[in-house]
């Protein structure tokens, strides 16, 4: 796994020749928490990680870093491994999205009030090229630096965006430090909704939690979803004033928190989808619609499970799903498996593209409008560490 520094022809030629590798655990701050034991997409990642100083060594070399080194890079950890004061500190930026005045064009979008409102209007009515075969992973990883630019510039955050193993989440989530719906976790379970009784998905039902209502505890039990819903799941979900959805609809945020949908997501499947899948298109197949497997009840799919772990609305309505702040840690944890597997074979996978679907990524741009000043070319976007001119620049431990 380990390749020549490539750096060394920068050398004065007294010093040239082959320097051995930098330890990334040099140059990344890892910060664990003991009670999680690494599991095996952690410890997947870890050896990888030379790979990614060897290919950041690389591109240094060649001049193509865009200022991005691991040294700098933004280093978004998982909820559980960020100290308490850390955690609080993020609630207390997504809490100021919340109070920010929206940005989003008043005559399209008259039910949006606040900044965090501005997110899930994008994803309602650009759902299609957020969602496509070549924008899904690109997309959505604009889409989380954005929110993180937003809670970084606009909010006075100093971390990056955490995200959410999963694995961690499948045991007792009710009880993690996730969602214990104490004031430094992401919110509890929703109130019982007996008329919730779980979802059916293409591949099996994800049975209720229990939840289904409004979340009553935790940090955002004041925030109201306020536009939307656009494709609702859950029972009762009040009606949008305006076709399109746009209009002003504030309602709780309701959740059902589902250990059979963590079951879809755990450590093992997330490893095998990550050791199995020789191309990029049966990763995005396996990631989103696994094949069939009657004796598999949990065979959702790490997409779909990931989404259902807490559901609800608006967080299980695939077109205002970024109304629940818990989207975020989602995607995040998506674009860490992307990442791992495009560092598992940097020179092959970084520009790999999806090409089911049959649509034409060289034109593709992304342009997140009121939420991003930059325009982008999709291929920008499949680099984490230096594309688009050095704005993506993270890595995850
Ligand atoms: C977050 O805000 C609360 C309420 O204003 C405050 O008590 C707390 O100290 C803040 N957390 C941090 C880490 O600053
Ligand atoms: C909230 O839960 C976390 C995780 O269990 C715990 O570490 C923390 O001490 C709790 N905070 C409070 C105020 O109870
Ligand atoms: C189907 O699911 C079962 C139970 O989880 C598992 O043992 C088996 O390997 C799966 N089959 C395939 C082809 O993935
Ligand atoms: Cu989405």
């Amino acid at each position: 796994m380990r390749s020549i520094w490539s750096v060394s022809i920068l050398l004065p030629s007294a010093l040239a020749g082959v320097v051995a590798p930098r330890d990334w655990r040099t140059m990344v701050n890892v910060q664990r928490n003991g009670f999680y034991p690494l599991d095996v997409v952690d410890k997947l990642e870890e050896a990888t990680m030379p790979n990614v100083e060897a290919y950041m060594s690389k591109k240094i070399a060649a001049g193509k870093n865009n200022g991005c080194t691991l040294e700098n890079a933004g280093v978004r950890r998982e909820w559980g491994d960020m100290t308490i004061e850390q955690r609080s500190d993020f609630i207390n930026a997504t809490l100021c999205l919340m109070k920010a005045p929206s940005r989003a064009p008043k005559d399209q979008f008259p039910g949006a009030r606040t900044r965090y409102d501005d997110f899930m209007a994008y994803h309602l009515t650009n759902a299609g090229s957020l969602h496509d075969t070549i924008g899904l992973f690109p997309a959505h990883k604009y889409f989380v630096l954005a929110y993180e630019l937003a809670l970084r510039n606009e909010c006075g955050y100093k971390g990056y965006h955490p995200y959410m193993n999963y694995d961690r989440y499948t045991k007792d989530p009710k009880n993690s430090a996730l969602f214990n719906g104490n004031a430094t976790s992401m919110g509890g379970n929703g109130l019982p909704d007996p008329k919730y009784t779980g979802l059916r998905t293409g591949s099996g039902t994800i049975k209720s939690g229990g939840g289904g209502g409004c979340v009553v505890d935790g940090p955002f039990t004041e925030y109201t979803a306020n536009i939307g819903p656009g494709a609702p799941v859950m029972n009762n979900v009040p009606r949008n004033p305006l076709p399109s959805g746009g209009g002003y609809n504030p309602r709780c945020m309701r959740r059902d928190i589902s250990v059979d949908a963590a079951l879809g997501a755990t450590a093992d499947r997330a490893y095998n989808l990550l050791t199995k899948s020789k191309d990029i298109n049966t990763f995005y197949n396996t990631l989103l619609t696994p094949p069939r497997n009657a004796s598999d009840p949990y065979n959702f799919g790490i997409h779909t499970a990931g989404h259902y772990i807490s559901g609800g609305d608006p967080g299980g309505d695939p077109m205002v799903s970024p109304g629940d702040p818990i989207f975020y840690f989602h995607h995040a944890s998506l674009d860490r498996l992307w990442w791992i597997w495009q560092m598992m074979d940097p020179e092959k996978r970084v520009n790999a593209q999806v090409t089911l679907g049959g649509r034409d990524a060289a034109t593709r741009k992304l342009d997140l409008k009121w939420l991003a000043p930059d325009v982008i070319p999709v291929l920008e976007a499949h680099d984490g560490l230096g594309g688009a001119g050095g704005l993506f620049c993270h890595v995850y431990v």
